[in-house]
């Protein structure tokens, strides 16, 4: 099947803005190839290819050390292309999984072995099927006491229905992508303070602060209206913040970005060496890789 969304960039600038060493992209995506890992008969959107060997070669073409591998809706709860990219890192990925309530306990174990250490719940509409919650908790329960932890990706007007749900999580919960704020709104309207408040009230919930591409209004290369929403987060959160490139940027429509612009972003969001420090080293290997602190 064609693609139904644009390409990611063929050939991506070299970052002017060098990451610190052992920096971690924190979100970004394998799919395919098809002919090996089909995609979902249930998917929402079909992507291109974009395999674990092209991920490692922009890993290393940006600066980074390592990765971690995010189960994408196109894949469904068949998490082979993931753990298959996790299995050839050489220990340099980690994986987020998506799993129905009926996966067994020796499949979790084996994606643990994998280098798994989370399932994320996804909650919008264009993307997925609606799950009840209760089952959604099942899975948490049932994933906690390994120590992953849950990731959410979810719309800001959405987050007052969630709110319940999320705060009853019995695990860390990591937020894509700010929660998708509205970035025409105040930075200090009511939309966004209810998500300063989810992280502030509830120490276990950490943000990606990720996707300008996808919340900017204003566009690219500068992204300007996303920097305020990212840069609040960043500095009133500096350790429970991540960062990723969304490579290869599936679904996204409008443009593609190039992944070094994407990195030359940062500095604008985290102005000082100590928080891109954290965001970029301290915080992933904190929660992906905790027995190397
Ligand atoms: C992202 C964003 C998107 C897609 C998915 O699982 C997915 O299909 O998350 C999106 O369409 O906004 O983070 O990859």
């Amino acid at each position: 099947m064609d693609p139904d969304w644009l390409p990611f960039h063929p050939n991506p600038s070299k970052p002017a803005f060098q990451v610190p060493a052992g920096a971690v992209d924190a979100h970004c995506h394998v799919f395919g190839p098809a002919a090996q890992f089909p995609f979902s008969p249930e998917r929402k959107y079909t992507p291109c290819d974009a395999s674990k060997d092209q991920l490692f070669a922009l890993r290393d073409h940006l600066g980074f050390s390592r990765n971690v591998v995010v189960q994408a809706t196109c894949h469904g709860n068949d998490n082979r292309a993931m753990v298959d990219a996790l299995l050839h890192s050489q220990g340099r990925a980690r994986g987020v999984a998506s799993v129905s309530r009926d996966v067994t306990d020796d499949v979790l174990r084996a994606m643990h072995a994998a280098g798994v250490r989370g399932v994320r719940f996804n909650f919008l509409k264009r993307l997925v099927d609606f799950t009840p919650k209760e089952v959604l908790l099942e899975i948490a329960g049932r994933i906690a006491p390994l120590g992953w932890h849950v990731v959410v990706y979810f719309e800001a007007q959405d987050l007052p229905e969630l709110w319940d749900f999320f705060t009853a999580l019995p695990t860390a919960v990591v937020v894509d992508h700010m929660g998708r704020p509205d970035v025409t709104k105040p930075v200090d309207g009511p939309g966004f303070e209810l998500f300063v408040r989810l992280l502030r009230e509830h120490p276990n919930v950490w943000s990606k602060v990720s996707c300008p591409e996808r919340l900017s209004k204003s566009g690219p290369p500068a992204y300007d209206d996303v920097v305020p929403f990212a840069r609040r987060i960043v500095e009133t959160f500096p350790d429970r913040v991540l960062w990723g490139t969304d490579w290869p940027h599936p679904n996204l429509k409008g443009h593609m970005p190039d992944d070094g612009k994407l990195v030359d972003f940062l500095p604008k969001i985290a102005v000082t060496p100590e928080l891109q420090r954290r965001l970029l080293v301290d915080n992933p290997m904190r929660l992906y890789w905790p027995e190397e602190n």
